[in-house]
C-alpha cells in the first residue's frame, strides 16, 4: 500500500469514527424508552388499542419516544400495575381502574350497577368523572392519558338462572369489590381472579359462575365451561391508561403534546373499537354453543334490588364529591 492510501484510509476511518461519535450520544440522549404493562391477550381490542397507541407516539416523536406495551399481565399482575407505575418501576400502564376502588371510592363510579350501561351513558359518565379521578390520580403521583371501555357486563353460568336465589351457592369469580359485594349479597363464595388467571380457573373448576363480558369470555374460552350467558348488562368498567407524572415531566414539551395528541386518538379509537365489537364477541359466544340470553324478568328484578344495595354502598363510600359527579352526570 502506497503511503497516501493508508493516509487516505486513516482520514476515511477517522471521519467515520466522528460522525459516528456526533451521532450516537446524541441519538441515545434522544430516545427516551418506556414500558407500558397491560393484562390483557394480545388481541384483546384494549391491547390493539395500546399497541396502536404506542406506534402512534414513535411515528408522532419520530422514534424519541418508544413504548413497549407488555400485554396478557406479562410484566406486571394487574393489581401491581398501578403501583409499578406509581413508584417508576414501569413507566405507564393500563389498569382495570375499579380494582382501585378500595383506594378511593371514586375508582368504582364505572361500576355502579345499571348507572351508566350503554356507551354513550358510559361516555357521559367517564366526562362528568374524569376531572375527580384525575385529581384522585395526580395525588399518587399518576397523570391520566385515556380511558377505554370494557363491554357491557353479563353472567356466565353453567346452568339456567331465572332469578337471583339460583345464584346461592355458586363459586362466584369476582374482579372487584363490587363482584365480590353481589356474591356476599345472593349467598355465592367469591374468589378474586384476574382475567389473566381465569381461564385456568375455569378448567380446575375453582369457579362455576362470573360477571364480565362477552370479550373476557371470549378470550377466556368460556364456552369449554360455561353454557349460558346473560345479558344483563349491568355497568360498564373501564381501563385507564396513565404515566408516571416525573416521567411525563421529564418529557421535552415537543414529545409530552405528541403524547397527549396520541392519547385524546387512542380515547377515541378505543371507545369506537368497543363498541364495535361488543355484539361481534356474543356472536361467537353463540357460534360456540353457548346459549346468549336476555335475563329474566324475576333475574332482572332481583338484580336491580342488589343494584340498589350497592349504589347506596357506594354513596355512602363515596360522599359528597361521589355524589356530586353522580349529579354532573345526571345534568349532562
Ligand atoms: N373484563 C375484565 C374486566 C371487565 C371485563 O369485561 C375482567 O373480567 O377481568
Amino acid at each position: 500500500m502506497t503511503r497516501l492510501l493508508v493516509s487516505r484510509r486513516l482520514g476515511a476511518l477517522a471521519l467515520v469514527a466522528g460522525a459516528a461519535a456526533l451521532l450516537l450520544p446524541g441519538a441515545a440522549a434522544a430516545q427516551t424508552k418506556w414500558n407500558l404493562p397491560a393484562a390483557y391477550p394480545t388481541d384483546n381490542p384494549h391491547t390493539v388499542n395500546l399497541m396502536a397507541f404506542a406506534k402512534d407516539v414513535a411515528d408522532a416523536t419520530g422514534g424519541k419516544l418508544q413504548i413497549t406495551v407488555h400485554a396478557s399481565a406479562s410484566l406486571f399482575k394487574a393489581p401491581e400495575i398501578k403501583r409499578a407505575v406509581q413508584t417508576g418501576q414501569a413507566q405507564a400502564g393500563e389498569v382495570l381502574i375499579s380494582i382501585h376502588e378500595n383506594d378511593d371510592p371514586i375508582f368504582g363510579v364505572d361500576v355502579v350497577p345499571f348507572l351508566a350501561t350503554s356507551y354513550p351513558q358510559s361516555l357521559k359518565l367517564w366526562k362528568a368523572s374524569r376531572p375527580l379521578v384525575e385529581k384522585r390520580l395526580a395525588a399518587q403521583g399518576l397523570q391520566v392519558l385515556f380511558a377505554v371501555p370494557w363491554g357491557p357486563q353479563g353472567i356466565y353460568a353453567k346452568k339456567d338462572l331465572d332469578k337471583v336465589e339460583d345464584m346461592k351457592g355458586l363459586k362466584w369469580r369476582a374482579y372487584n369489590v363490587g363482584t365480590a359485594r353481589i356474591a356476599e349479597l345472593v349467598g355465592a363464595q367469591a374468589v378474586t381472579i384476574q382475567a389473566a388467571e381465569l381461564p385456568q380457573a375455569l378448567a380446575t373448576g375453582v369457579v362455576n359462575a362470573f360477571m364480565t363480558s362477552g370479550s373476557t369470555g371470549y378470550d377466556s374460552k368460556a364456552w369449554e365451561t360455561m353454557t349460558h350467558y346473560y345479558d344483563t348488562q349491568a355497568w360498564i368498567p373501564k381501563n385507564i391508561t396513565f404515566v408516571n407524572k416525573a416521567a411525563f415531566d421529564a418529557l421535552d414539551k415537543p414529545t409530552q403534546e405528541a403524547l397527549l395528541k396520541a392519547a385524546a386518538v387512542a380515547e377515541e379509537r378505543g371507545w369506537k373499537l368497543a363498541e364495535e365489537k361488543a355484539t361481534w364477541y356474543l356472536e361467537q359466544l353463540r357460534a360456540n354453543k353457548m346459549k346468549v340470553l336476555p335475563p329474566s324478568d324475576t333475574l332482572k328484578a332481583g338484580l336491580t334490588k342488589i343494584g340498589d344495595q350497592l349504589t347506596a354502598d357506594w354513596l355512602k363510600k363515596a360522599g359528597p364529591d361521589g355524589q356530586a359527579v353522580i349529579e354532573a352526570y345526571r345534568k349532562m
